[in-house]
């Protein structure tokens, strides 16, 4: 099996971070998304929707969107404690990621490509969605800060795969991308932001 990604980019980010944590390891091919390699027509029927990451297993099927990758392999190799593992810890990370990844990460995706127009070869950009989709972010980051004052990692005391979308979300969409101060502003996000900094799965 394979897993085709853009190595530098937050979502194929985020399953190289999971797979780190799991301890597994898989082949990868690299495409340049802004040079347009995902747009071939032959990867565009291999990808439901035509992005990476994207995992290709030996018999042909593939399975697109960063959590469906995450979960698969969690799965495949027994290793699921990143989902959660009690019936309420898993309810709690399902909610975590689910907020963090619609609410931040998204938005933040939103807000960079109609702003800058980094897509704008296969997409219409809409700079007044790009905006508000940055307002929306601004206003979503209090709300994590204060999950976080509360508990060491979004959900509780333990590491889980709403902490991967949470960093992705901080560091590189809206430290990096929007030039939001996030860890300036946000006191209880800058302590747990390093923390997992420090993890080496994370570096
Ligand atoms: N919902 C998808 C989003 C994937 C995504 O946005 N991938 C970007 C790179 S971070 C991409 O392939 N961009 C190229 C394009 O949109 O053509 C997931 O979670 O996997």
């Amino acid at each position: 099996m394979k897993i085709y990604e853009f190595a530098t980019n937050p979502s194929s980010r985020r399953v190289g971070i999971f797979l780190k944590e799991i301890g597994v390891e898989v082949d990868r091919v690299q495409l340049n998304v802004r040079e347009g390699d995902n747009l071939t027509p032959e990867y565009q029927e291999k990808s439901v929707n035509g992005k990476v990451p994207m995992l290709e297993l030996d018999d042909g099927t593939t399975i697109s969107e960063t959590i469906a990758i995450c979960r698969f392999f969690a799965e495949h190799s027994g290793k699921t404690e990143l989902f959660g593992e009690t019936p309420v810890e898993k309810g709690k990370v399902e909610m975590w990621q689910r907020i963090v990844e619609f609410d931040g990460l998204y938005a933040g995706f939103q807000a960079f490509r109609n702003l800058s127009g980094v897509y704008s070869d296969r997409e219409r950009c809409v700079p007044a969605w790009g905006e508000e989709s940055k307002l929306r972010v601004q206003e979503f980051l209090p709300k994590l800060d204060k999950q976080l004052s509360r508990n060491d990692f979004v959900v509780g005391d333990k590491l889980s795969v709403a902490d991967i979308t949470a960093f992705l979300f901080v560091g590189f969409v809206c430290e990096r991308a929007l030039e939001i101060d996030v860890l300036e502003t946000y006191p209880h996000i800058q302590a747990w932001y390093q923390k997992l900094a420090d993890r080496p799965a994370f570096q």
